[in-house]
């Protein structure tokens, strides 16, 4: 009886939890292109949402390495976030210019294909992460469930781009086309929100009461 009545327990939890803090006012990681369809080399990005004015300073972009769990790279951030809240980083082609365009900074940000993950962090800690791939036999260090592996040209973006559950598989979805510097417009649809969360649970607690089954 236990087992069926703890999935709507954590559902009820964490559903109060995201009805008191709705929306964060920091910063996350809105959008990643990691493989392009041809050479990666300045043709990627990531895109981050933040409050506009937001100084990027004594920020990391850190690429954590799936087979190891380590830091491979690490990118200190700079720049203000513009009055968009949408902040573009585009890979350096090695010239010091990248090919993506509205860039805001640019940077290597040519990160692995996975699996592998992507941590946003401050002085104080992780603000964000995304982990993609299958994890089956790598170290994650994204959030909640990882996102899937997007195929090269696809980017993973975050559906909404008011809503931060931290869980990567439930915020992130892949886009066939990458939207570098535009986001969706979906603004604060709450209840819809909502929805995509629960769903998101539900698929969670299926895949735990698999495993459960399973193991
Ligand atoms: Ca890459
Ligand atoms: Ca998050
Ligand atoms: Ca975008």
């Amino acid at each position: 009886m236990s087992r069926e009545r703890t999935p709507f327990l954590v559902m009820a939890g964490l559903a109060g939890m995201l009805l008191l803090s709705p929306v964060q006012a920091s910063i996350v990681l809105s959008e990643v292109l990691y493989d392009s369809t041809g050479s990666d080399n300045g043709n990627v990005f990531v895109e981050l949402l933040g409050a506009p004015g937001t100084v990027l300073d004594n920020l990391l972009l850190e690429g954590i390495n799936g087979s190891d769990g380590t830091v491979y790279r690490s990118i200190a951030l700079s720049g203000v976030i513009p009055a968009d809240g949408i902040f573009v980083i585009g890979d350096d082609s090695g010239d010091g210019t990248t090919l993506v365009a509205g860039t805001d900074l640019v940077a290597e940000v040519d990160f692995q294909n996975g699996p592998d993950s992507i941590v946003l962090r401050d002085l104080n800690g992780v603000l964000d992460a995304l982990g993609y791939g299958d994890f089956t036999s790598a170290m994650f260090s994204g959030e909640g469930s990882a996102a899937p592996d997007a195929a090269a040209g696809s980017s993973l973006a975050r559906f909404n781009p008011l809503l931060d559950t931290d869980n990567n598989l439930a915020d992130f979805v892949v886009l066939d086309i990458p939207t570098p510097g535009t986001v969706p417009v979906a603004t604060v649809p709450l209840p819809p929100a909502l929805l995509l969360f629960l769903s998101g649970m539900l698929g969670l607690v299926s895949i735990s009461r698999k495993r459960v089954l399973a193991g």
